[in-house]
């Protein structure tokens, strides 16, 4: 049966369309190891989908470590300009495979695409892998004051492209957003690890997975 409503798209940006974790996790694992806290690839998975702010508090909550407000905001700006030394080195080989076909499968029957990410660096990342122009609009770190699983970041995006939530597809690497996505009533899609990311209404390893008759059933799908 076709779904009676144009399906909108929103898509998470680290870990759905490049795989940005890898960078994250050696800018903290430095950052951990000044300060004598022990840092793993574990802790890292604890931190997709989290703010940097949020990050860094939790990496200080593990090490039972108390730090002045200014060496705080001294560590978060080391850490992202050392973070943005590896994404300066991106380009568009970097986004992840079969994205840029469902991106423009996507384009090419009209479904509004918007990004929804916690990043604060996502209109530098999606410039430097040249998919600026793919997003009708970009919600980010910047625009929203609620981390994932509040769906404040996809609700945004929702009302910025006109859909109603549950008419939307969201994507999502972390199981902070897949539980924002179902707190807004949205078809979540697990980009993954199944076992992490089992509250998703669908599940791909990666967009590899994701035909153009998958994109078919995604729309026609109704929660
Ligand atoms: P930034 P997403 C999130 O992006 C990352 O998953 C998370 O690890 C990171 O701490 C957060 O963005 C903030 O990133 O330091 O660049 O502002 O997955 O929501 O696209
Ligand atoms: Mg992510």
């Amino acid at each position: 049966m076709k779904s009676e409503f144009k399906k909108a798209f929103i898509f998470d940006l680290d870990g759905v369309i490049v795989d940005t974790a890898k960078y994250h996790f050696l800018a903290w694992k430095n950052l951990a190891e000044s300060l004598d806290i022990l840092f793993s690839e574990e802790e890292n998975e604890q931190l997709k989908g989290v703010s940097r702010v949020k990050s860094l508090e939790k990496i200080l909550k593990w090490g039972n470590k108390t730090i002045s407000e200014e060496k705080f905001n001294n560590l978060m700006t080391k850490k992202n300009e050392e973070y943005l030394s590896y994404v300066d080195a991106m380009s568009k080989e970097d986004i992840l495979p079969g994205v840029l076909e469902t991106l423009n499968y996507l384009k090419e029957n009209d479904y509004p695409i918007a990004l929804g990410s916690a990043s604060k660096n996502a209109r530098r990342i999606l410039n430097k892998v040249e998919l600026y122009s793919y997003f009708e609009y970009i919600v980010d770190g910047n625009e929203v004051s609620k981390a994932k699983p509040d769906p404040e970041v996809f609700l945004k995006g929702c009302e910025l492209l006109a859909v109603e939530p549950q008419h939307s597809i969201v994507f999502e690497d972390s199981q902070a957003g897949i539980q924002a996505a179902n707190n807004a009533h949205m078809t979540s899609v697990g980009i993954g690890d199944e076992s992490v990311l089992s509250e998703a209404d669908f599940n791909f390893k990666s967009f590899s997975e994701i035909s153009e008759d998958v994109l078919k059933t995604l729309i026609n799908f109704k929660k």
